[in-house]
């Protein structure tokens, strides 16, 4: 779809403050690509810079669909957000495993995760210029303080030591890029705290960490305006850069399953206007410590959340319709920028 647009890009209106970025994939620079030139400076790989992607048996890479992302964002001089090298989801058995199908030797995880790392961060080092270097290894789980890392096959291997040494592999692979620890539920203030501790503890070990990405999987009710402060604030402390690596609104309260819809009812759009324009008005009070700002996706013909949590339920939580248009949301967010 080619649009002649009369809207005010969203990129220039907010180029004093921070970039605003979307979520693509192979499919989305088709099928948005006007939209996405238009509105965005910045870009993530929404699936196809991950290990399983990239790189699926030892001996094998899987560059094609990294590579149409990256040269899209080289052709219109976008900023690319590098995501994601070290997750508990979308990784390869064969990274853990010996020969005999078992656990293997954590020096043999390292060895393997340095030599992914060298590829993959060099091989976009021209024009990733930021990585999410570990994503989500905090636990949900309020009750267990013994532990507040998620379990997984990399601390079973390795323990918590897997983190840091992603952080020095990334370092010492592309010294330019910028580093984030990314992860969602960032507002909850249980889970703020140990996202707190942990990247404190990085750089009081004096670990090569520059930035917070928050998610932001946000929707109409929650978390609260306060909850959202009060997180900026704290990941400020840390005297780092922040991001909202994925922003989204949803229409639903997380609990919600109804099926019944075929398109948002007025209240819930009104709601959204209503968020989004409160949203952004926080996110420019603290503009001096956000350097980006990324939805996951780009307009509500595509979204993750159209499967998640109920699959095959539409969604609509961004500032595009599904036609692409833009919504009475993003009027709200260009308002708040545009010179009276
Ligand atoms: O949007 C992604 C979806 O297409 C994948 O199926 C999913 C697999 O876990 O990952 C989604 O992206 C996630 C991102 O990589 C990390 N934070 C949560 C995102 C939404 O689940």
């Amino acid at each position: 779809m080619d649009l002649l647009r009369a809207e005010a890009p969203l990129k220039a209106l907010y180029k004093d403050a921070f970039h605003i970025g979307a979520a693509v994939n192979p499919r989305t620079i088709e099928s948005q690509r006007s939209l996405l030139a238009y509105h965005y400076n910045s870009i993530t790989a929404e699936n196809e810079m991950k290990f399983s992607s990239l790189h699926p048996q030892e001996d094998q890479y899987t560059f094609e669909d990294a590579d149409v992302i990256a040269a899209f964002a080289r052709e219109q001089g976008m900023a690319l957000r590098g995501h994601t090298l070290v997750w508990h989801n979308q990784t390869p058995d064969w990274l853990f495993e010996n020969e005999k199908g078992g656990l293997a030797e954590k020096e043999v995880l390292f060895a393997r995760l340095r030599s992914h790392i060298q590829t993959v961060v060099g091989r976009y080092k021209d024009v990733v210029y930021c990585w999410d270097v570990v994503n989500e290894v905090i636990s949900d789980d309020e009750n267990d303080d013994n532990s507040f890392l998620r379990p997984s096959k990399w601390m079973d291997i390795a323990g918590e030591s897997f983190i840091a040494k992603a952080f020095e592999f990334a370092h010492e692979a592309d010294p330019q890029a910028l580093l984030f620890y990314n992860d969602y539920n960032e507002s909850n203030p249980h889970k703020r705290e140990r996202i707190y501790r942990l990247v404190r503890s990085l750089l009081d070990q004096g670990i090569p960490i520059h930035g917070v990405g928050l998610q932001a999987h946000w929707n109409l009710y929650d978390p609260s305006l306060d909850e959202m402060r009060s997180a900026i604030e704290r990941y400020a402390q840390l005297g780092l850069q922040i991001q909202l690596t994925e922003l989204d609104v949803s229409v639903f309260r997380f609990e919600d399953r109804r099926k019944d819809l075929v398109r948002p009812t007025k209240e819930m759009l009104e709601l959204q206007d209503e968020r989004y324009e409160s949203i952004f008005r926080l996110l420019l009070n603290y503009r001096e410590h956000i350097s980006a700002v990324t939805f996951w996706g780009a307009a509500d013909d595509y979204t993750w959340l159209d499967d998640f949590p109920v699959r095959g339920r539409k969604n609509w939580p961004f500032l595009f319709d599904e036609l692409q248009r833009p919504k009475e949301a993003y009027q709200r967010v260009a308002q708040l920028v545009t010179p009276k």
